[in-house]
């Protein structure tokens, strides 16, 4: 009896152990994400759901105050014939982009993909039948794109959730708490067991409950026990928790709040991800015709790059399965631009200097990118870098040499400014 209990105290101590991640060491693989992660730069956000069809936003229950079972109806109806993964791939592949970030399931809490733990998924549930999430896994891997899936802890829908309970000692009042957190571990095992090639979860909606105990040392012990490598990034808005591998900041760069979300996001020292809309809206949003330009999309993937993050930019793809072709014709534009300004961009490193109000500098080791976006800033191109010795100064297109002074306090740039570009690149080599 002594022996069988002292057998299930081991047991229940090593299974802790497996899951702590308060004092979570990276494996060597999960390191050597983080630098490819860091690498890659620019990636495409996808939300996409039953809420598409609405042509509302994915917050359209919520919003339009739906009662859920009548939300419900639209997997009924939700049917994306023209829904082409290679199509997709090829797309954020022609924008320059390296992996591609989609939605597994939403706030909605309709999963986009076969799941044994609720009928309420696309294949049980739609007339579709199909797993788009597979197919685009599959193509992911054709095409050498990396794909990560957005999981949202926040559920309007399930009872066990019970959206609208006050939290009484970290669980909900009414509702099933521990039966939420199973059901959540059992679909993300489905995830990272049936789609194999996944290399990141990108969790939202826990800054609903605040102070929910949301068991994230089993979760992300869970993740990283299925898979080490897997990187783990959570959009609380906050500093990094534990058991984290990047940090998300959403519709700001790093340290910036112009968007209210961020101010709480203290920077932590994990890789960074930004993530923007290319409209107003995360989801497909038939009245929204607020579109960013090429300029604006590419100065803020310059800038975040600056700023050492990644830049997530989000399309909502529409009921049919179609990506707009407002979104594909300024995707395909900043493709176009990356064929030529890739090198400044993919496998740089940001943070030398502030982001300074004429622009924004990369760097590869010796050799620095300055990204000349705003060129009537006041004070003219300034670097402000002391104790680097600047051998040359060249224009990254014609290769020109461009004038320069150096001093204590940094370096003066005298380039030729080509206003009709989208960015101007200094090439400076140290
Ligand atoms: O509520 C979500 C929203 O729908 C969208 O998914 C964004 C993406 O960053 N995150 C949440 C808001 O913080």
């Amino acid at each position: 009896m002594k022996r069988r209990i002292c057998f299930t105290l081991l047991l229940l101590f090593s299974t802790n152990m497996i899951f702590a991640q308060s004092n979570y060491q990276p494996s060597a693989s999960n390191l050597k994400a983080r630098a490819h992660f860091q690498d890659m730069k620019f990636g495409m956000f996808i939300h996409w759901g039953i809420y598409s069809i609405l042509g509302d936003g994915e917050w359209v229950m919520h919003s339009r105050k739906i009662p859920h079972h009548d939300y419900q109806r639209l997997a009924d109806f939700f049917n994306p014939q023209a829904f082409n993964a290679e199509e997709w791939v090829n797309l954020a592949k022609s924008a320059g982009m390296k992996y591609i970030t989609v939605t597994s399931r939403h706030h909605d809490g309709f999963s986009m993909f076969k799941t044994n733990a609720s009928s309420y998924n696309i294949v049980d549930a739609t007339p579709y039948k199909r797993d788009p999430l597979m197919e685009l896994a599959q193509a992911c891997e054709k095409e050498g794109i990396e794909l990560r899936f957005y999981y949202s802890f926040l559920d309007w829908g399930r009872d066990d959730y019970a959206f609208g309970s006050k939290i009484v000692n970290g669980k909900p009042e009414k509702g099933d708490w521990d039966s939420y957190i199973q059901f959540m571990k059992t679909q993300l095992t489905e995830l990272i067991k049936n789609y194999p090639t996944v290399k990141g979860i990108w969790f939202d909606g826990d800054w609903e409950r605040k102070t929910a105990d949301w068991h994230y040392d089993e979760i992300y012990g869970l993740i990283h026990e299925l898979n080490p490598e897997i990187m783990i990034g959570s959009n609380h808005h906050q500093a990094p928790k534990a058991g984290e591998d990047f940090q998300l900041f959403e519709k700001d760069l790093p340290g910036k709040n112009t968007s209210g979300f961020s101010g709480d996001a203290k920077i932590g020292d994990l890789p960074l991800e930004t993530c923007e809309t290319m409209s107003g809206s995360w989801g497909f949003n038939i009245n929204d015709r607020n579109y960013k330009s090429v300029r604006q999309l590419v100065h803020y993937l310059v800038n975040a790059a600056g700023n050492d993050a990644n830049f997530l930019l989000n399309v909502g793809p529409m009921p049919n399965g179609k990506i707009q072709p407002e979104f594909t014709d300024t995707l395909v534009s900043i493709g176009k631009w990356l064929n030529t300004y890739g090198e400044t961009i993919y496998g740089t490193r940001g943070n030398m200097i502030p982001l300074q109000s004429w622009g924004a500098v990369t760097a590869k080791d010796n050799i620095w990118y300055a990204h000349v976006l705003n060129p009537d800033a006041e004070g003219g191109i300034f670097i402000p870098v002391q104790k680097k010795k600047l051998k040359g100064a060249y224009n990254f297109v014609d290769k020109k040499k461009i004038k320069y002074k150096q001093d204590k306090n940094g370096i003066y740039l005298y380039p030729e400014i080509a206003l009709e570009e989208l960015d101007n690149v200094i090439k400076l080599q140290f």
